[in-house]
């Protein structure tokens, strides 16, 4: 066999970017910041969490949330309110937040039941302790390139390219998912000056046609979709850099907690083709905390607010 033909044969396989990894680099990061405030006599950062109902998932991550937050040494508050919350209790309970001195930055756990209009609660938040980045101001800042909370996932997704040294820079950059938390940012952010960022950008939704041929054009892909293993590797560009931003339970009976947890991305066909791809989990969930965890530290240095 010539050597290009055994080449060929060998199985190919993408770098596994590691979330967890990442994510304590950072985390690492902020706890020694936090130790540095508090040697010097400072209460240091306080993050709180707003969940209303019971939803699994969410129980799950506002968990995590303040597991993490201790593991950083920053204080961290959950407020619990059951399903049925009325709005107008819920806009008391933010505005109590945005009063109290103690508090440096908060996050309402999303979704909220369907009574409850998020938009409005996202309002309420004082932008100086929207360390989810959220409110309207935040999202204007980070459209126009202004210092501001970034959204926690995008924030995250661009270390991961960062600790990878990923090349961004005049790639084509296809995002699938247009939500106001990770899409339509993500997509921002990628086509702003700087690393990570000068990429083409094209978003991708619902509405559109040929999307396996954008994909198949993707340098960088990332997804946001909310669907269960919807990228399949014929829609994925040899040498391409996959972001799976998807995360699902899916029922498996051999697993003790009877589920097991899914990305967008058909992970195991597509890692053969990707030059890198997260992992769900321990791709972007992470990520997503440690860098709720970085805004809450700049939220109590007043980066961005005084
Ligand atoms: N307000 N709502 C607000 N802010 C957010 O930033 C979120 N998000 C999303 C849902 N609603 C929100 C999160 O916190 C998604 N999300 C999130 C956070 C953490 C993880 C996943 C999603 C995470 O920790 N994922 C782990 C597995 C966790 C598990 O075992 O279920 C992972 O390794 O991917």
């Amino acid at each position: 066999m010539t050597q290009k033909k055994q080449e060929d044969k060998k199985v190919k396989t993408a770098k596994i970017i590691d979330g967890k990894e990442v994510s304590k680099a950072l985390k690492d990061k902020i706890k020694k910041e936090v130790a540095e405030i508090i040697d010097k006599g400072e209460d240091g950062p306080h993050l709180a969490a707003v969940i209303v109902g019971n939803d699994p998932a969410s129980e799950t991550y506002v968990k995590s949330k303040e597991k993490a937050a201790h593991s950083v040494g920053m204080m961290s508050s959950v407020y619990r309110y059951p399903e049925n919350t009325s709005e107008e209790e819920l806009l008391k309970v933010i505005d109590f937040l945005n009063e109290d001195p103690d508090i440096d930055g908060f996050i309402v756990q999303l979704p909220l039941p369907g009574h409850i209009d998020e938009n409005k609660i996202i309002e309420r938040i004082s932008p100086a302790k929207d360390v989810d980045g959220f409110h309207p101001v935040n999202v204007g800042k980070m459209a126009i390139g202004q210092p501001g909370f970034l959204p926690a996932t995008p924030a995250g997704i661009l270390e991961l390219l960062k600790y990878y040294n990923i090349d961004t820079e005049g790639k084509n950059c296809v995002v699938l998912g247009r939500s106001n938390i990770v899409g339509s940012p993500m997509s921002i952010l990628m086509s702003k000056k700087g690393y990570p960022g000068n990429s083409t950008v094209t978003l991708c939704h619902s509405k559109t046609e040929n999307l396996k041929e954008i994909t198949k054009n993707a340098d960088i892909l990332i997804v946001a979709i909310g669907k269960p293993g919807f990228v399949t590797e014929d829609m994925v560009k040899d040498g391409a850099v996959v972001i799976d931003v998807g995360i699902h339970r899916v029922e498996d009976k051999e697993s003790p907690k009877g589920y097991k947890l899914v990305g967008d991305v058909d992970f195991e066909n597509v890692k053969k083709k990707a030059s890198y791809i997260t992992p769900v989990p321990g791709g972007v969930g992470p990520m997503t905390i440690a860098s709720l965890l970085n805004n809450t530290l700049k939220a109590y240095k007043k980066e961005y607010y005084k």
